[in-house]
């Protein structure tokens, strides 16, 4: 992805806090260590907000600044599948710890290389049978290069972050992270090779920060 510029690009940055739309019978993931503790499902919110011009594969990510006052994450568990000779969705998210399910879908045979988009470091290369899965849990964040070395058009992209707030921004820059529950917040918009934070406070009700699209 090429080097861009994001504070001319960011025409728009918007944040709703919109209670009540969150999914409180999603069960916490055998890998986490403690129960979530039952949270109001009111008091949750969905964020939403607008990147303008933002690259195939950009992230935006809100991590607590207060530890102990959000809730552990209730994310659904990543998956990385194989359909058609073709990685679904080419953009995954994750966090540290978390097993990510890699799934072929498909009739062909294929392999997945994936190494860490930054240092190179490969994470494994292994093949895939057909209408088979495995996990594996990244004990690193940050951005990883998936690709099938048999179909080289096939890539893919996992994006293993510390924190379960976490959004790919849509073609049109829209981005939407559900379940975020009140408190202060970095936001951090990975647009390619170029990142941007900012402080977000996450209250009840509706939070439009300066120059957000109306
Ligand atoms: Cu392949």
């Amino acid at each position: 992805m090429k080097f861009l510029k994001t504070h001319a690009l960011w025409l728009a940055l918007g944040a709703s806090v919109v209670a009540g739309t969150s999914c409180s019978s999603q069960s916490p993931k055998p890998s986490q260590q403690a129960p979530a503790p039952r949270v109001d499902p009111s008091t949750l919110g969905t964020v939403t907000g607008k990147v303008a011009s933002p690259v195939p594969g950009a992230v935006v990510t809100l991590a607590p600044r207060e530890p102990a006052s959000v809730s552990p994450p209730t994310a659904a568990s990543p998956e990385l599948d194989q359909i058609q000779m073709t990685f679904v969705p080419d953009t995954v998210l994750s966090q540290v710890g978390v097993p990510v399910s890699f799934r072929s879908s498909d009739t062909e045979l294929h392999n997945i290389n994936v190494r860490n988009s930054d240092t190179l470091a490969q994470e494994f290369n292994r093949s895939i049978i057909p209408g088979t899965s495995f996990e594996h849990a990244f004990e690193k964040a940050g951005f990883y290069d998936v690709r099938c070395d048999i179909h080289p058009a096939m890539t893919a992209t996992i994006f293993v972050g510390t924190s379960p707030y976490a959004a790919v921004v849509g073609a049109d820059g829209a981005f939407t992270i559900a379940n975020v529950p009140p408190g202060s917040f970095t936001m951090t918009i990975y647009n390619g090779k170029d990142t941007q934070q900012q402080q977000v406070q996450v209250v009840a009700g509706v939070n439009t920060l300066p120059g957000a699209a109306s």
